[in-house]
């Protein structure tokens, strides 16, 4: 990797021969990734013949948007032919696992927009002070809900992958820790302590978690959450060679 160390220059490739579009948070917004979608495909066609098409989805599907379930759906079954897909895990993704196991955790996930998700699976949310007999009915009727794709897919994203110079993860990696060597909490959670540093990290980070109104690029790495449920705007890095852009999709509002 070449030594690029402003605050704006991102200086690292991925394989020869290959083009990978990285998506950021999508939090139910099915429309704006099916139109994201489309204007990926129509940039990527001259490079089919010649190139390795790969998506990278750097997690949070689910909740806030109005289309969890739609969006968890095209991911599973139904993106556009003849890329390869890489899903990673995000934070709101393994909050909603975590609920499968222990219906006390709904509370966390509706303060983190489970009414969303819930309703677009068919199911009403009990409010956040509800007893806990509510919680434990709702899971159950989630689980009878959630189809068992669905589950399958939740369950076995991986929380990290890594092409060339970049390495791609939800919310980002620890400064001072090898990637290999990263806690799923950091890689799910973590915000100052990896946003505010500018150390080498070995590799140049893609990742989303934390929305702005554009991308941001720094020495180390890629944010491309661009808020989708709160801007309209869902963001995705071209990264070809040693260059890189942004393709976006937003919502028309009036
Ligand atoms: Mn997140």
């Amino acid at each position: 990797m070449t030594e690029a160390k402003s605050m704006t220059d991102v200086s690292a490739s991925v394989p020869e021969g290959m083009v990978i579009y990285a998506v950021g948070d999508i939090h139910g917004q099915l429309q704006l990734l099916d139109n994201l979608l489309k204007k990926i495909v129509a940039d990527s066609v001259l490079l089919s013949k010649t190139h390795q098409r790969v998506l990278v989805f750097v997690g949070d599907y689910g909740d806030r948007g109005p289309d969890s379930a739609g969006v968890i759906e095209r991911l599973i079954s139904d993106l556009p032919y003849g890329f390869e897909a890489h899903c990673l895990m995000g934070n709101h993704e393994a909050i909603l696992l975590d609920f499968l196991d222990d219906p006390t955790l709904l509370e966390h996930w509706l303060r983190n927009g489970a009414q969303a998700t819930l309703a677009s699976y068919g199911i009403d949310a009990p409010n956040d002070d509800a007893p806990v007999a509510e919680f434990i009915r709702c899971r159950d009727h989630f689980v009878a809900a959630l189809p068992r794709t669905h589950l399958e897919f939740l369950k076995t994203l991986p929380l990290s992958v890594s092409f060339g110079d970049y390495h791609f993860v939800h919310a980002g990696i620890r400064p001072g820790v090898p990637v290999n060597r990263q806690e799923r909490h950091d890689m799910l959670w973590i915000r100052d302590e990896f946003l505010d540093s500018d150390e080498d990290l070995g590799c140049i980070v893609v990742h989303g978690h934390t929305p702005g109104p554009e991308p941001v690029v720094r020495c180390n790495r890629i944010g491309i959450d661009t808020g989708a449920w709160v801007n309209g705007r869902l963001t995705a890095v071209r990264l070809l060679g040693d260059e890189r852009w942004f393709l976006t999709a937003e919502e028309e509002r009036a």
